[in-house]
């Protein structure tokens, strides 16, 4: 009688697929990711009002705070737009590194929400967006109605001033990235409930990523308002293309139970 072998696969065969694979199927582990809910994409400079989609980004904390206190997720995840004072994505910023002779905008001619393109190699694609969430200011903080529970797991991106960073995951041209990953391998997560602002941007690049590694990814789009509705559609679409699942707030409860 072999001691290694247990019928068909062997002992630490068996071990791994438990740990790694039955055991998540008999118990999801949900993770709630609730992004960049700071004051500028609220009331501050990258107010997300004054964008072409004109949505409110008031209105994601009273459903957000009601998934918290009603919801019993394993483990609460906040993410920071963390950027520092000379950031690549602040127009503010434009003189500070010279663009590329194949960018369509020029300096002097560049507008807010515009796309530019840096030198660097590979060359560095940009939109320009106001001067926003500078760490450790008041902008950069989380709106102050938003529910912060106990253990909360904070998540700082954006952090680096060549190179912007959209997914909570890697920055936008993956080369570095967040402890978002590994904390989530840690905690042996399957399902991952994500909202917050702004829908088309962070949001929408960290739903993508999600899905790419694997996650069960569950967009909540009643907790998401974002900067363009053509873009928002995108986002949505991507999504169910890749099944992942949009849901309402209100749906929720049964989901993670
Ligand atoms: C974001 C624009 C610039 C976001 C961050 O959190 O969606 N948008 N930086
Ligand atoms: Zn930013």
């Amino acid at each position: 009688f072999d001691t290694k072998k247990d019928g068909l696969i062997d002992r630490q065969e068996f071990t791994m697929c438990w740990n790694k694979w039955i055991k998540t199927i008999i118990r999801p582990v949900n993770i709630f990711l609730i992004i960049d809910v700071q004051n500028d994409f609220i009331t501050g400079s990258l107010n997300i009002s004054n964008c072409s989609a004109q949505q409110n980004g008031l209105e994601v904390i009273e459903p957000i705070n009601h998934l918290l206190d009603t919801v019993n997720f394993d483990s609460v995840f906040y993410s920071f737009d963390w950027h520092p004072i000379d950031h690549i994505s602040f127009i503010e910023n434009l003189s500070l590194r010279p663009l590329d002779s194949s960018s369509q905008i020029k300096a002097d001619n560049a507008k807010l929400y515009d796309t530019v393109i840096f030198e660097g190699s590979p060359k560095i694609k940009q939109r320009l967006w106001p001067k926003h969430c500078v760490q450790d200011s008041w902008g950069a903080q989380l709106y102050k109605d938003l529910k912060v529970v106990d253990n909360a797991v904070k998540i700082y991106k954006g952090t680096i001033s060549d190179v912007d960073s959209y997914s909570v995951f890697w920055d936008n041209k993956k080369l570095t990235q967040t402890t978002l990953g590994t904390q989530l391998a840690q905690l042996n997560a399957t399902d991952i409930y994500v909202c917050g602002l702004a829908y088309d941007v962070c949001v929408g690049a960290t739903v993508a990523d999600a899905l790419s590694i694997g996650y069960r990814t569950i967009l909540i789009d009643d907790c998401c308002r974002g900067v363009d509705l053509n873009d928002i559609e995108k986002t949505k679409n991507h999504v169910v293309k890749n099944h992942g699942v949009i849901a309402q707030s209100h749906e929720i409860k049964t989901m993670v139970e």
